[in-house]
């Protein structure tokens, strides 16, 4: 075949992919009237604990009731990116009702901020935080409302001698990229700490003089999805300048590379670093997007749900495109992108949070001042 004619062939193959996976799945509204929702957990009892980004938490209940606002959330940064952002609960929630949430932390000069990441226990009459401790803050603030980053990932349950970990993915501030390889500071980094905001013993920099020893991996730029594959491992997404968005598997020590090499161009299109999409020393992306798509929230499929040939597939949200993306792998749960649906392409509102409920559905968050939870179900 000539170059002539596979370009439309290939048009051809994606829109006929776009129009089957249109059919494959629906949503269903389960809340309307969030503003700007970010995060979302499933409680035990089957409603939702989420995370509005002016500085709230709400449980919205399985009919879609919207609650008051929760007690006890300490006061947030809420300007731009910033607010009140991730949430995750604790592995033994049902027991402990502690919880896990990022936000954007002014500083005490009242212009600058970080992410900060705080553990708190869920009253028993599920109208307050009570017992709110912050476990880490990034270093150093800033003045800048963009870049936060700021999604929790829960590591797998360590043996019972270990305290739980969980990994928190930070932004570079914008402002502040060449931070990113820098290890005397938290800006462009995935950290691993434990539960209770000790560093564990075996983190990568632990021993390495002027390195910040929660780091974890560095050279991010803003990642804002992260999730735990059923093996153990980490998987990221973060967004690149123009293009260049990617999906990175961090693993300890390793090096992403911003803002010295990127398969993107600045806003100003000039090229980022000497241009070149590899550099000696820094870690490629398992996948890329150029155009960016926005890349926000992000699940595996352990559901069978949608299907069996759903199962294995990894799901992040759009911001840019308003669409939800389902990325096939070579593998179930691991390899190499091999596919890519655009789903939910009539959506019109930005994803922002992507999640598995405990009943196999897939549910989303839309960032909007009038935002919506969703249950992503089969087409009738
Ligand atoms: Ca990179």
């Amino acid at each position: 075949m000539t170059q002539r004619y596979r370009i439309p062939c290939l048009v051809l193959a994606l829109a006929l992919q776009g129009a089957a996976a249109l059919a494959d799945v629906t949503t269903q509204v389960v809340a309307k009237g969030l503003e700007h929702p970010w995060a979302l957990a499933f409680l035990p009892d089957g409603s939702f604990l989420v995370t509005e980004r002016p500085g709230r938490m709400r449980i919205v209940q399985r009919d879609g009731r919207i609650g008051v606002p929760l007690q006890g959330v300490p006061e947030v940064a809420s300007a731009g990116q910033g607010g009140l952002l991730d949430l995750a609960l604790d592995a033994r929630f049902a027991e402990n009702r502690r919880l896990y949430f990022c936000y954007a932390q002014a500083g005490s000069d009242g212009n600058t901020n970080s992410t900060a990441l705080a553990t708190a226990t869920l009253s028993q009459d599920a109208n307050r935080l009570v017992d709110v401790k912050t476990i880490f803050v990034q270093q150093p603030k800033v003045k800048s409302t963009l870049h936060f980053g700021c999604r929790i990932a829960l590591a797998s349950p360590p043996p019972p001698a270990q305290k739980p970990l969980l990994y928190l993915t930070l932004g570079e501030r914008f402002h502040h990229r060449d931070n990113a390889q820098k290890l005397d500071n938290h800006h462009g980094k995935v950290i691993r700490i434990a539960t209770d905001g000790s560093v564990p013993p075996d983190n990568p920099f632990v021993s390495t003089p002027g390195a910040l020893p929660e780091i974890w991996s560095f050279g991010h730029r803003n990642p804002q999805g992260a999730a735990m594959a059923p093996d153990g491992t980490l998987w990221i997404h973060e967004h690149g300048p123009m293009g260049g968005d990617e999906i990175n598997l961090p693993q300890p020590g390793s090096n992403f590379g911003w803002p010295l090499v990127s398969f993107g161009r600045n806003y100003n299109f000039t090229s980022v670093g000497d241009g070149k999409p590899q550099r000696e020393g820094t870690e490629q992306p398992l996948h890329q997007w150029t155009p960016s798509i926005a890349p926000s929230g992000m699940a595996f499929v352990t559901s069978k749900r949608y299907g069996e040939d759903w199962v294995g597939n990894l799901l992040v949200g759009s911001l840019k495109f308003t669409h939800l993306a389902r990325l096939h792998l070579a593998a179930p749960f691991q390899g190499a992108v091999v596919k890519e649906s655009r789903l939910l392409n009539d959506l019109g509102e930005r994803v922002r949070d992507v999640r598995q409920g405990p009943d196999g559905y897939i549910y989303l968050l839309t960032d909007h001042p009038q935002g919506r939870l969703l249950r992503l179900v089969p087409s009738p």
